[in-house]
């Protein structure tokens, strides 16, 4: 481990993608940077998501950097979709190959920083009894999906077997045979984990609040002859990539406009082919209330036609939301797992969970004896990880202050009154809504030329400006009033959160289109923001 550096150009907060590629960048352009990360090692969420079944829904070959051609010429993917142990050494071998550690201070979780105006620096305070560290910038790296949430249920301290968060995972793993398993949770993690808890546990019982539409992913694993393939065309899928995220068959056509019958071999044709390609079938799915019902209807016919138990079919079916405007979920025998014996759902919109005793969860249905509890309870999204550290801006103002009614940011980047700190995917920018690596590479390098930019001139400050900001919120507002998104109670309005301000967090739009708009304002000058 480095020794801490007091006195930096950059620091970074985080040791995942995001902070790994912005370590190699901004060294690369010979700025003294260190990052600074909770874990004991590098890999982010993959550090962390250990759950059984934990996957990417993103392919491998997409799902990876582009920095570096040796880098993506070299790596070979096993799967189709890799699995949580193959993507943490894809980012080991990263730390390796570009000889980073060295530059990362691991257990290392940041508490607290405040903005010296006086002297245009952070001051970053980091576990009880370290020095402080000192750095002109400081780029949050943090995650969008990091800060992990469990539920708040009467008694849960009583009970006296293990407890797991999905996000949370034991490093040397948990073992079910044989015992009673709840898991609760139904999003993308609950989905991966319940068909491999199902196949070791005695007894698995699945505590749903809300159903969520979920599209096989048929992975398998990936051929020499596909990867090859891929690879020789690297360059021109990654120019692409920059344009739309990942690459899917992307339609011209709208299922309002398209026959019934027409409209059910598209569907079928990408059921088949799996993934979330499924939802891409037409361009009018995420605008069209009635064109989204196509697609969720397909997708409930084939609900009950896979799950034998008609009336768990039916509590599988989501009917409160429209297709993808809560995150589609990618599975392997998921609904197929509601025919095993040892499974059972329970449905809290129904019969919630009253509480928790020492050996069972108690709905107002009855109680269920269990030995283990899984909460796949999902994040505090998007703003919990930045939320968590107390951020201190212009005379002292808090973070959590200033967005207490929801995150306020210029491109995602920056925040009015927070100068020289900024983000990676935070909120107002495309983040979740794209793939994540392509969204972190596109700020990797707006930032890197802004620190440039402003060293070439000799300056110490950059700030957005509260007007930008404001204009800039309005516009992500505006853009997903124009879809179905805000109809669900979903995490990206931080539906999942009591009392967490209802607001539209990530930017909808192309990442292209997105990148165009930042690389304007850099080419502008940095229009709407102060550089002093
Ligand atoms: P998600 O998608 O937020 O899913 C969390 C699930 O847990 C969801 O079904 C929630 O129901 C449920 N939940 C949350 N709190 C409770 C309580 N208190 N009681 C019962 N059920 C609850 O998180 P994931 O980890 O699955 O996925 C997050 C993202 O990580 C994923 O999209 C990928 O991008 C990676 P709700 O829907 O809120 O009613």
């Amino acid at each position: 481990m480095p020794e801490i550096d007091l006195d930096l150009d950059v620091a970074i907060v985080g040791a995942g993608f995001a902070g790994l590629h912005l370590l190699h960048e901004l060294r690369g352009l010979g700025f003294k940077v260190r990052v600074f990360e909770a874990a004991a090692d590098v890999g982010g969420v993959w550090y962390w998501n250990r759950y059984p079944g934990a996957r990417c829904d993103v392919e491998s070959l997409q799902y990876s950097y582009s920095f570096s051609d040796d880098l993506q010429q070299a790596w070979v993917w096993s799967e189709r979709y890799a699995g949580q142990a193959e993507i943490l050494r894809y980012i080991q071998h990263v730390a390796e190959r570009f000889d980073l550690r060295r530059d990362i201070v691991f257990k290392h979780c940041i508490e607290a920083m405040q903005f010296d105006e006086t002297i245009d620096r952070w001051q970053i305070h980091g576990p009880a009894g370290t020095p402080p560290i000192s750095a002109r910038f400081c780029i949050m790296a943090t995650g969008a999906l990091s800060a992990a949430r469990w539920p708040d249920l009467e008694g849960l301290i009583q009970f006296n077997g293990g407890t797991y968060h999905t996000g949370a995972w034991p490093h040397e793993g948990v073992d079910f045979s044989g015992l009673r398993v709840a898991v609760v949770g139904t999003g993308s993690s609950g989905i991966q984990a319940i068909p491999q808890i199902a196949k070791q546990a005695a007894q698995l019982t699945v505590f749903q609040r809300t159903p969520n539409f979920s599209i096989p992913a048929w992975n398998g694993p990936l051929s020499d002859a596909a990867q090859g393939a891929w690879k020789a065309c690297y360059a021109d899928h990654r120019a692409r990539a920059r344009e739309v995220g990942s690459l899917y068959e992307f339609s011209d056509r709208t299922a309002v406009d398209t026959e019934p019958a027409e409209r059910t071999r598209e569907y079928e044709k990408r059921w088949s082919l799996g993934g979330v390609n499924f939802v891409h079938a037409f361009n009018d799915l995420m605008v069209n209330a009635e064109s989204n019902d196509t697609i969720a209807d397909f997708v409930r016919a084939k609900i009950a036609s896979i799950v034998k138990d008609s009336g768990v079919a039916q509590l599988l079916s989501p009917r409160n939301h429209p297709l993808g405007t809560k995150r589609i979920c990618v599975d392997t025998g998921y609904y197929e797992t509601f025919n095993r014996a040892n499974v059972q759902l329970v449905d809290l919109k129904q019969t919630p969970i009253t509480q928790v005793s020492a050996d069972a969860v108690h709905t107002s249905a009855g109680s269920f004896a269990v030995d283990a509890i899984v909460f796949a309870t999902g994040y505090d999204a998007l703003t919990g990880a930045l939320a968590r550290i107390d951020i201190r801006g212009v005379g002292g103002r808090s973070l959590r202050d200033k967005w207490a009614d929801g995150p306020q940011t210029l491109l995602g980047l920056m925040s009015a009154g927070f100068p020289n700190l900024f983000m990676i995917t935070g909120p107002g920018s495309p983040s979740v809504l794209v793939n994540m690596i392509v969204g972190i590479e596109q700020h990797v390098e707006w930032i890197s030329r802004c620190l440039a930019h402003l060293r070439e001139r000799g300056l110490t400050h950059i700030d957005a400006e509260p007007d930008a900001e404001q204009r800039w919120v309005a516009h992500v507002n505006a853009a997903a009033d124009r879809t179905l998104f805000p109809r669900a109670d979903s995490w990206f309005l931080g539906a999942n959160i009591p009392g967490k301000p209802r607001v539209f967090m990530p930017y909808v739009a192309k990442i292209g289109v997105y990148r165009r708009e930042c690389d304007a304002v850099a080419d502008a000058g940095y229009a709407g923001f102060r550089l002093t």
